[in-house]
């Protein structure tokens, strides 16, 4: 169809215009929008786990970006700074003479990492879909069904209703378009391939797009992969011609897009994989399945796992509204449905971002369209990958985390060298961040990343994932990991010279500086809370497994003299050795590391340890509610665990504002960054039910504003899956069905109930006694 090509403002006023509106789409669990994505935190994300795409649902142009999970820059490398080890002595004196600042100093100068950043997680590139010139397009609807995993795009020119559906199987590996139109021979387009790396589009016999290339080195760490990816055009009803560099398909019925993508990464220590073979081989397998095959797989396979939570907080007219309209709303009517959405979202990121055999969720979990993009776009593990990881226990996708297991085994062996080299000690350590190379030594700066538990941290989502499953072989196969972080620690950790506790030295409280013109300390809160708990799980999972008599005694004894935590002067609890909190210079700082113990942990909790909490509270609100995205996700949980339900509310309307929310629902740090959205997820999740110090607890945040509703299908430890249902802010009943069987007991106020389940048995409960 040839016309003028119509002014953007034309554009957008023919697509907005009230003649043909589109409609809602009738799956409620839908992003949907009236007009294209302008930017890409507009467009709609799709993904199988490892390969992504952001859909922009042009008229004129689709844009489809594309990654490749082990696409980053680099290749094998060892950071580890052999300098270190020689300076930690004088280092860790200089820290307990008070004398920060010469610490830091030396820290710099002799520990820091080699080169000193890691290595950005990188784009494919963007396969560009050109379509006739158009006028007059009416209908225009695009939208993400959260439901099936697929994306939609369409609209009405001429009377011809164009559909294009994309999504990412994870049973077929490959991305799918399809184009169709409601009359034949309609579907006309031109294909292409662009990118910003070292690569090259040619056409292979006849109707491949093929990009192949090499990627970039970074800071001095040559560039070690090979890349391909491949774009087979099959059309009904119409040839399809090769170009050059280019494929058009002129008046067919009907075209499918199959979109495959590899690199030669095998392991962070093997990149000798072959990129062609694995996507031509991938091609050829889908191609010999119908489009209705590969979209039942790829429905049934989300939907497996997808579909074990529902969660309704009742519906408002306000959920008719496009998405784009509803984050923006400046008067924030009533709305509770997109708290659902936003939640069942997060749901949809991980399972799209984080499946069994991929690459964990990244700060943009899978998807990103730049070279260099925001902190590299790597695993800041000071606080945003646990994050990401977060929700995927307690709403039902334990299969979501094996891809971080893997990554943590992964460190178990670049971090016995970082251990060994840097602190002459054994079992493993790693930073504050790591890459796809798995770098373990501290970067950036002391400031940031000379603190040396983002290992540590990463082993409780390690326990948590037996403590949610029971299974014992999986226990069996991480207790090394496990043991390994905790023997470093037994390695390295020192007496301070005043209470003569254990502690760590040199370290930091996560990003925080103290008063003394540095955040190097020994000791921070943040840390011992980390400790205590891999101590605690290590020394559970030795008796479970019957293993090692010797280590868990020696465990044991190393947690008794651990420091405290403390309660300072303003009646805080203390982020540090000392009661620096009041003099700190970012009092409002985003990271609330010392409330770890509160959340993600339980060592402090309002009814074992009410001091402590009324003392974490205490930061909490000295802290305030504003920070960036995570930060605000971070808080959400932790009111959520004071059972503040009302607080827990206002700081979850602060997520959902358009500060913190893009059109497209990611998380805005900003820029975007994907934890804000597993740690609004988790939020919601502990909002209606939390598993923590011994108890399942029922509804212990709820709000005013939802005071109707029911969740079905959340996880509480012990292998336990609940249903809750409420009316007028009130249990009504709760299902408790046991996976594994076993004993636990139910919460709901000052009311408990103690149940002793045969494996697959349920109980009911309505909260009376
Ligand atoms: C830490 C945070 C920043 C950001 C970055 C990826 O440095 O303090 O806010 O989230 O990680």
């Amino acid at each position: 169809m040839i016309g003028t090509r119509p002014t953007v403002l034309a554009l957008i006023l023919t697509l907005s215009g009230s003649a043909a509106m589109a409609q809602p789409p009738a799956e409620p669990l839908s992003l949907w929008y009236r007009r294209p994505a302008r930017q890409w935190v507009e467009a709609l994300a799709v993904g199988n786990g490892r390969l992504g795409a952001m859909v922009f649902g042009g008229v004129a142009q689709e844009r489809i970006q594309l990654n490749e999970d082990t696409l980053w820059a680099g290749g094998p490398y060892d950071p580890a700074n052999p300098d270190a080890l020689e300076a930690l002595p004088k280092v860790r004196e200089l820290t307990f003479a008070g004398r920060y600042r010469e610490a830091h100093n030396l820290i710099g100068q002799k520990m820091m990492a080699k080169p000193l950043d890691q290595m950005p997680y990188q784009c494919v590139g963007d396969l560009l879909l050109k379509f006739p010139d158009a006028n007059g397009v009416t209908d225009y609807r695009r939208d993400l069904n959260l439901d099936t995993a697929v994306a939609t795009v369409a609209y009405t020119i001429d009377g011809v209703r164009y559909t294009r559906e994309v999504f990412s199987s994870p049973v077929d590996q490959v991305i799918v378009v399809r184009l169709t139109a409601d009359k034949p021979g309609k579907v006309t387009f031109t294909a292409g391939m662009k990118t910003l790396q070292k690569a090259s589009v040619t056409v292979e016999s006849p109707e491949t797009l093929v990009m192949q290339g090499v990627n970039e080195g970074s800071r001095g760490i040559a560039g070690a992969l090979t890349y391909q990816a491949r774009v087979a055009i099959a059309a009904s009803g119409a040839p399809v011609v090769p170009g050059d560099g280019r494929i058009t398909v002129e008046g067919a019925d009907s075209a499918l897009l199959l979109i495959a993508a590899a690199t030669s990464y095998k392991s962070f220590k093997d990149v000798t994989g072959d990129p062609e073979a694995l996507t031509k081989d991938t091609i050829a397998r889908a191609s010999k399945r119908p489009f209705e095959t590969l979209l039942k797989d790829h429905v049934a396979a989300h939907q497996k796992l997808f579909r074990r939570v529902t969660l309704d907080l009742g519906t408002t007219p306000a959920a008719q509204r496009p998405t784009d309209e509803r984050i923006r709303d400046p008067n924030k009517v009533n709305d509770p449905q997109l708290a659902a959405l936003y939640f069942q979202f997060g749901r949809y990121l991980l399972i799209s971002s984080s499946r069994p055999g991929c690459q964990p969720a990244n700060l943009q979990g899978l998807w990103n369209d730049s070279m260099n993009p925001p902190w590299q776009s790597k695993y800041t593990i000071n606080i945003n990958t646990e994050m990401n990881y977060w929700p995927a226990e307690p709403t039902n996708l334990g299969e979501c985390v094996e891809p971080l297991v893997a990554m943590v085994m992964d460190l178990t062996e670049t971090g016995a060298r970082t251990a060994q080299v840097c602190y002459g000690a054994g079992g493993w350590v790693t930073h504050h961040n790591t890459d796809l190379w798995r770098a373990s030594a501290p970067i950036d700066g002391p400031q940031w990343g000379m603190w040396p538990m983002g290992g540590a941290w990463l082993c409780l989502h390690l326990w948590d994932h037996y403590d949610y499953s029971r299974d014992k072989e999986y226990l069996a196969r991480v207790y090394p990991a496990l043991k390994g972080a905790a023997q470093f620690f037994l390695d390295t950790l020192v007496e301070e010279p005043e209470h003569k506790w254990l502690v760590t030295c040199p370290s930091l409280s996560p990003e925080n500086g103290h008063p003394f013109g540095t955040s190097v300390c020994a000791g921070p809160t943040m840390d011992m809370q980390i400790l205590r708990d891999l101590f605690t799980n290590c020394i559970r999972a030795a008796e479970i497994l019957g293993v090692d008599e010797d280590f868990p005694k020696q465990a044991a004894a190393t947690r008794a003299r651990l420091a405290p935590n403390q309660i300072g002067s303003a009646g805080q609890l203390q982020e540090w050795l000392e009661d620096w909190d009041m003099k700190a210079p970012e009092m409002h700082h985003r990271h609330v590391s010392h409330l770890y113990g509160l959340y993600p942990s339980d060592q402090i909790h309002v009814r074992t340890t009410p001091d402590l909490a009324a003392a974490a509270r205490k930061s909490l609100e000295i802290r305030g509610d504003e920070a960036t995205g995570w930060g605000i996700g971070w808080r959400l949980n932790l009111w959520a665990r004071l059972h503040d339900g009302e607080h827990a509310y206002k700081i979850l309307a602060m997520l959902l504002r358009p500060e913190r929310t893009y059109p497209n629902m990611f998380d805005a740090h900003p820029p975007f960054q994907i934890d804000g959205n597993f740690g609004g997820t988790s939020g919601i999740g502990e909002m209606l039910l939390q598993s923590c110090a011994g108890e399942i607890e029922l509804l212990p945040a709820l709000p005013k504003a939802w005071p109707s509703g029911s969740v079905k299908g959340l996880r509480a430890r012990g292998g336990f899956e609940l249903d809750i249902q409420w009316k007028e802010n009130k249990l009504v009943n709760a299902t408790v069905r046991s996976l594994t069987g076993g004993s636990c007991r139910l919460r709901y106020g000052a009311v408990t109930r103690d149940l002793n389940l045969a494996k697959g048995q349920s109980a009911q409960w309505d909260g009376v006694k």
